[in-house]
This record gives structure tokens, C-alpha cells and sequence, in this order.
């Protein structure tokens, strides 16, 4: 058989409760991603992180990124993408596979916009500087030594449904922190890591990666490069080659770039990027800067942010929707500032972004619009009973180094407290009553890791069935009794 759209996973809890500290939760918790980071950011003191590379998270807790691996063949080689391994950066980066939940832009607004029934979320990052509003995890981050510009963040969209046991997990009134950057290596132990742009998607073409053929064969990359390196400050030329700017507008960091990979025998290339809209049909300026993008290509709409100078667009979640087809019968390109019809609040400001604080990386994600085939969606239905108290934070993930993939279950934030405790494991399978995959898994906090036998009873007992959907992340409530459970669920 196969997965379809809800399989979740549940772990109770059968001794009393102790409190732990979680930290990492949301949509994105623990999810595989890759993206780009400043000059400064160091890994270890005295080991830069590759940062022309572009870097790779995978699936899991406390996993370091890495510089994101070569692909040979005609499989699209991101390591090859031509803005990478130059004298300049990117700023902002997308694969075009983001799902914008937001209404076409109209008199200068753009409103949140979420499927009845459904739910919508965005990652992103933000600048070092950024402090959040006061009280918010954004702002307990910047306290920290580690600090807050490396760090992976979600929020969930207003007007996103969930199970009613779920709920809890996802709130839709302030960011929660889904991967901290010294858990995914950006923090050296003093100097604090600077994430500069970030997507989901790409890991979809990774090795094993089951949701392979749900993702186009070449696809489009979507980026902007800084203003520092398209207007050096010492008043020397454009760092970036003048031919990418093909539409005879001026070079500007503010300005979005495409480039599509052309899938060839025994090879491929990426195609010598060009402009997709300029800085000129956003309404802004030559000088200002994007600094983080989420473009949904089938959409023809984008999300992004500039660097906040305190003028022109300077909220920092804009939406642009430019010529497609039927679908936009003016066909021009109409940008407005993204907010939530309900307070007409900008969505920043929800998200807990402080008035000069900076949005510098973005990513969005809408399972009900990533059906992928028999797998369902990209990003499962979050499913459960009851509401808990959320403690801690579990992902099961296909290892996709194995032949004959195996299914990891990574729990988080199970403090010294728990060692000894007796874990039951739950799996829901399309929302019928859960399957009870361990009886009774000791908690160890050294190692709490566990693997799942593959082709497991829950499973279908189908290695062929399965593989194609085992890669989900859940988000797990301990409960204090069995049947309570909880998750997002997650392909890659
Ligand atoms: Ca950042
Ligand atoms: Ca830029
Ligand atoms: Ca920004």
C-alpha cells in the first residue's frame, strides 16, 4: 500500500511527566533545507563555512550543515548554480517551488489568502540585528551568545485550519523557532552565524529523495545578487556580469535574476541568467536591495523582502504577481504590501519583526497546494486528538544514505529528567486509530534516536509501497495517556 495523505507518528509518554526544555517546533522543525550564508559565518573558530557554496541541512536534529554536494548526469547540479563559487553573492535564492498563500496585489496590498480547510506557513531568517519585539523567541535568540541571524524561524498563517489536538503545536500569532543555529552548525562558539537566503524544495532532488519526480526535471532558480557587489562602495564596477541583466536595466541588487537548468545526454547546464522582473517593475529603486524571495513559479506570484532603509517599501513582506497566462488578464506586474485582511496588520509585523527589523531569508510552504501524487503533499496534514502541552519535538526521517532506506525516529528535548522513561510509539495511518510500533523504547538522553525497520507492519509491509512516502517530520505532544498524538508531515 501506499502512504496517502495522513500518517502521523505518536509517542506517549507512560510514566509520570517531567518538564523539558524544547526548544526547535513548528512546521519546520528538523526539515531538510539548503541555504547560503555571509563571509563571516564561522562553523568552528577558524573554519569558515563555504560561503560561496551553497550549504545542505538534512532531515534530522542537530545535524551540521554541509557544502551541498556536485550532481553528475542530468539531474540539476545546484553546486554548478552561476551565481555560486563568483567574487559576489546572492542574497536571495528560490526554486520556484514555494506555494504563496496571499491575494493578487491591489492598490498597493496583497492579503494573506489560505485554502478553506487548509494551512500555510513561512520560513524565514533574519539579520543579525534583528531583535523581534520584545518577549517573542526572536528576541530571547538575540540575547543569546549564538544569537539570532542563523537561525531558521516559521510562522504560521493566520486562518490556517488544523485538527483540533494540533492546534497548539502551530501557533498563528508569533514565530516560533524551528532550527537553531548552533544546531545546524552556523554558530562557532563566538562570532554568530548570518544565514543569508533559504529553500525547502531543492532538497526534493537530493539522492533518494522520494518526492524526486513531484519536482520539475529543470527547474528555474530564482535569485538576486547584493547591492554592495552590483554598486561596489569604493565606486568600482558591477561585480556581476553586465549580460545577466539582458533586459538593458541598469545592474541592481534589487532587481530578480532566473536561471533554468537544461537537462542534457550525460549532462546539463544552467543557462546564463537573465532578468525576471527588474528593480524598476517592483517599484523600487536601483540602489535598494532584495534580500530574501520565495517565488511560487506556477503561481506567478513571489514573496519577498528588501533591506530596510526605513523608505520606500519598508515593510518587509511584499508580494509581486506579474503576466500569466489567463490567469492574470492584466498581465502586468502589480506588488503590495502582505497583510492580514483581518487586522490589516503587515504580516512582519505578526511574525514579531520589529519596525527596522530584517526579513533576509524566506521560504513558504501550503501542503493543500503540493499534492504530490500518491504521496500527498510535500508537507503532510497535521492530525491528532487532544491538546497537550508540547515538551518535545520528533521527526522521522528516511536515511538516504541506505540502500534499502530505513526510517529514523529523532526526538528533541528530552531533558536528563526523561532517562529510563518508557516511550510508546505510535503511527496514525490516514487518520484511522494509531498503530503501535514499539511497546516500550527506553529513553536514553545520549541517544534518542531510534530506527524503524522498514518495511514494518504499518508499513504495509511493502518496501516497494512505502518508499516513496517515508520521509515525514512530525512534531510530537507527549500525552499522558495512549492515542494522543500529533504532526506535521514532511517529504523530501
Ligand atoms: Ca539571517
Ligand atoms: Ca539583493
Ligand atoms: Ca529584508
Amino acid at each position: 500500500m501506499h502512504f496517502t495523505r495522513l500518517t502521523a507518528l505518536a509517542v506517549v509518554f507512560t510514566a509520570a511527566s517531567t518538564q523539558a526544555v524544547q526548544l526547535n517546533e513548528g512546521p519546520v522543525v528538523a526539515a531538510p533545507c539548503v541555504f547560503g550564508v555571509d563571509e563571516t559565518t564561522f562553523s568552528a573558530p577558524g573554519v569558515p563555512i563555504g560561503a560561496k557554496r551553497m550549504q545542505r541541512k538534512r532531515a534530522g536534529f542537530d545535524l551540521p550543515a554541509f557544502p551541498i554536494e556536485p550532481i553528475t548526469g542530468a539531474e540539476p547540479d545546484f553546486d554548478e548554480l552561476p551565481f555560486l563559487n563568483q567574487v559576489f553573492f546572492a542574497d536571495a535564492f528560490s526554486i520556484g517551488q514555494d506555494v504563496i498563500n496571499a491575494t493578487p496585489p491591489n492598490s498597493g496590498v496583497s492579503f494573506i489568502d489560505v485554502p478553506p480547510m487548509g494551512w500555510g506557513a513561512i520560513a524565514f531568517s533574519v539579520s543579525r540585528a534583528t531583535k523581534g519585539e520584545p518577549g517573542s523567541v526572536m528576541f530571547d535568540q538575540y540575547l543569546k551568545p549564538d544569537g539570532t541571524g542563523g537561525d531558521i524561524y516559521s510562522f504560521t498563517l493566520p486562518g490556517s485550519t488544523f485538527a483540533s489536538g494540533v492546534a497548539p503545536c502551530y501557533p498563528t500569532d508569533t514565530a516560533q523557532l524551528a532550527q537553531d543555529s548552533p544546531s545546524i552548525g552556523l554558530f562557532d562558539g563566538t562570532s554568530q552565524g548570518e544565514m543569508t537566503y533559504l529553500d525547502l524544495y531543492v532538497p526534493a532532488y537530493m539522492a533518494g529523495s522520494p518526492a524526486r519526480d513531484f519536482v520539475p526535471d529543470q527547474p528555474v532558480a530564482f535569485f538576486s545578487v547584493r547591492d554592495e557587489d552590483a554598486h561596489p562602495r569604493d565606486g568600482s564596477p558591477s561585480l556581476v556580469p553586465a549580460g545577466w541583466f539582458d533586459d538593458g536595466s541598469p545592474q541592481s541588487g534589487a532587481t530578480i535574476l532566473m536561471t533554468r537548468w537544461i537537462m542534457g545526454v550525460g549532462g546539463g547546464f544552467w543557462t546564463t541568467p537573465k532578468v525576471h522582473l527588474n528593480y524598476d517593475e517592483l517599484g523600487l529603486q536601483e540602489d535598494d536591495d532584495i534580500d530574501a524571495l520565495a517565488v511560487s513559479q506556477a503561481q506567478c506570484l513571489a514573496l519577498f523582502s528588501i533591506v530596510n532603509t526605513g523608505g520606500g517599501l519598508a515593510e518587509q513582506l511584499q508580494v509581486v504577481k506579474w503576466g500569466c497566462g489567463s490567469a492574470w488578464a492584466g498581465g502586468g506586474v502589480e506588488v503590495g504590501e502582505y497583510r492580514d485582511q483581518s487586522t490589516m496588520e503587515p504580516v512582519a509585523r505578526s511574525m514579531d519583526i520589529e519596525a527596522d527589523g530584517e526579513i533576509d531569508g524566506l521560504c513558504t510552504i501550503d501542503p493543500s497546494d503540493q499534492e504530490l501524487g500518491s504521496c500527498g503533499p510535500y508537507y503532510g496534514w497535521p492530525t491528532g486528538k487532544s491538546a497537550f502541552k508540547k515538551e518535545l519535538a520528533a521527526q522521522v526521517y528516511r536515511d538516504d544514505a541506505a540502500t534499502l532506506p530505513t526510517a529514523t525516529l529523532v526526538i528533541d528535548g528530552i531533558s536528563p529528567a526523561y532517562a529510563g522513561k518508557r516511550l510508546h510509539v505510535y503511527v496514525l495511518v490516514n487518520g484511522f486509530a494509531p498503530i503501535k510500533v514499539y511497546d516500550e523504547l527506553i529513553v536514553t538522553t545520549t541517544d534518542p534516536t531510534r530506527t524503524i525497520p522498514f518495511a514494518s507492519p504499518f508499513l504495509g509491509g511493502s518496501p516497494g509501497g512505502a518508499s516513496l512516502c517515508m520521509d515525514f517530520a512530525a512534531v510530537i505532544v507527549p500525552a499522558p495517556k495512549v492515542g494522543a498524538v500529533i504532526s506535521g508531515l514532511r517529504l523530501y
